[in-house]
């Protein structure tokens, strides 16, 4: 006998996913991804002025604009053929390093560590820590006044096996809210050189508009001393502790384990010389990337039929609220066919593969000795926290060299003609993964403009063969011991840490 259960919505992630899961003898069986909005950027941009397309998409998100302004300006460099000076492509590191910093923060402390955290032992604190007295006397207050959910936003949760050290919890609460002012300062890194947050006015084809001032180059690194320190010190040792006290999230989550990387970081004016580098990584065996095999399949999508997948630069997006055997506003794009997982693992074993760097591959070893566990096992739900704190921690640290290579007063950026016709591939990362935007420009207008989106890879459904998508591969055979509180399904959903608005866009 199977039982089905909806979770939906699922709190604690960017947007709206629904998650619907058979449950048989006590582990699911089949799992069902669902996005359940429709936004049409990719419609909205037919007909406008390119230069208006990084401006637009930044809408896409308010968690990581900065990513599909990346993606927006590469698409159109190449589409013009401006290569932008050195300084612009430090400048524009700058600003979407400290960008995946805040978001890789927020994801553990705010929407994650709640699944393992236990925020009721705040009752019990005795110290003298302001920060947590505070804390404790105001859901105290809550429970005087009898409010109905006294501790909102960290209750009601599912109830579950959560943190039991009383110190270990006192140590993850504080640093929660410490995050939030990292986050913050880290969003003022991204404005020294991007103009604001969340949607960056600096971010332009050609390179960056903002100069490299040598105030903004020391309010930044001041800022990212004060980050490493935060990374090294709390958001790592806390990422262990949990794994440490969870070890069976090493088994469970485990997703299609095939990879994708676009790379990310160019080092060079070449924007494929990336610090994390482009691959594929199929069976355990590491291949180039080729941007020709990306296609998305709409079988199970709610938009126009069409036949077999679309190479994005061909992409159509015509929606079709009520189609037959659909169940997601979500596209499922897929690799040379495949179902690819993509996100700070996928980058992580990418460049652990590659081996290009010593120094990375050290501390990636060194984080599974921390935890006691084997490389295959990252490959998990705890696994793909234990890759973002650690990517975490080298994009802070890589911040350090693109700083000393900006050259203060020096240009950013290289004029360009905006052309009549032409098209361009943006391949980048976001925080959640591989991010592609793909511009065709026709009579000096878009003609044409599809994103193909982290979340849309990892959270996609069923493509037109019937194959799960990432996520929906991921739940299956994950254990569900109360069908009332299915906190497991929760938290492998959260280790991908999912945008909808993205995925959707
Ligand atoms: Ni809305 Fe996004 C990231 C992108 S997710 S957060 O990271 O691109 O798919
Ligand atoms: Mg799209």
């Amino acid at each position: 006998m199977s039982k089905t259960i909806t979770i939906d919505p699922v709190t604690r992630l960017e947007g709206h996913l629904a998650v619907r899961v058979e449950v048989e003898n006590g582990r699911i069986a089949q799992a069902f991804s669902q996005g359940e909005m429709f936004r049409g950027f990719e419609v909205i941009l037919k007909g406008r002025h390119p230069l208006d397309a990084q401006q637009i998409t930044q809408r896409i998100c308010g968690v990581c604009p900065i990513s599909h302004g990346i993606a927006s300006i590469l698409a159109q460099d190449e589409a013009f053929g401006v290569t932008p000076p050195i300084n612009g492509v430090m400048l524009r590191n700058l600003i979407q390093g400290a960008n995946f910093i805040q978001s890789h923060i927020v994801h553990f402390y705010q929407l994650s560590a709640l699944d393992f955290v236990d925020i009721a032992t705040i009752l019990k604190y005795n110290g003298d820590n302001p920060v947590l007295k505070d804390l404790k006397g105001w859901v105290q207050g809550q429970l005087a006044a009898k409010m109905v959910y006294p501790a909102a936003p960290f209750l009601p949760r599912y109830a579950g096996k959560y943190l039991e050290d009383a110190a270990a919890n006192f140590q993850a609460i504080q640093h929660y809210l410490e995050a939030l002012e990292m986050r913050r300062m880290a969003q003022q890194g991204v404005a020294l050189f991007a103009g604001k947050v969340p949607h960056a006015p600096g971010l332009v084809p050609g390179g960056v508009s903002e100069q490299a001032a040598v105030r903004s180059l020391t309010a930044f690194r001041s800022k990212l001393e004060r980050l490493r320190r935060f990374i090294d010190e709390a958001y790592l040792p806390d990422v262990v502790a949990v794994a440490k006290s969870f070890p069976d999230y090493f088994d469970i989550g485990k997703g299609c384990g095939d990879f994708l990387a676009y790379g990310v970081f160019p080092e060079t004016q070449n924007p494929r010389e990336t610090y994390f580098p482009s691959g594929v990584l199929i069976e355990g065996k590491l291949q180039d990337f080729s941007p020709d095999k990306v296609a998305e399949y709409v079988g199970h999508s709610w938009f126009e039929k069409q036949e077999g997948g679309n190479h994005p630069y061909a992409g159509k997006t015509v929606a079709k609220p009520g189609k037959e055997g659909a169940y997601s506003w979500l596209k499922a794009p897929r690799y040379d066919g495949r179902v690819v997982e993509v996100g700070p693992l996928a980058r992580v074993l990418i460049a652990y593969h590659r081996g290009k760097d010593p120094g990375l591959n050290k501390q990636v070893d060194a984080l599974l000795a921390a935890v006691g566990r084997k490389p295959e096992q990252l490959n998990s739900a705890m696994g793909r926290h234990a890759a973002r704190a650690l990517e975490c921690k080298l994009i802070a640290d890589r911040c350090a060299t693109w700083l000393d290579r900006v050259k203060p007063g020096e240009p950013t950026f290289q004029d360009f003609k905006v052309p009549d016709a032409g098209r361009g591939a943006g391949l980048t990362e976001a925080s959640r993964g591989a991010l592609g935007h793909w511009i065709v420009v026709e009579g000096g207008k878009i003609a044409n403009y599809q994103c193909v989106v982290p979340t849309t890879w990892n959270c996609s459904p069923r493509d037109d063969q019937g194959k799960a998508g990432a996520l929906e591969v991921a739940l299956q055979g994950t254990p569900i011991a109360d069908e009332k509180n299915p906190l497991e399904a929760a938290r492998v959903v959260r280790s991908f840490d999912p945008c909808l608005a993205c995925a959707v866009h």
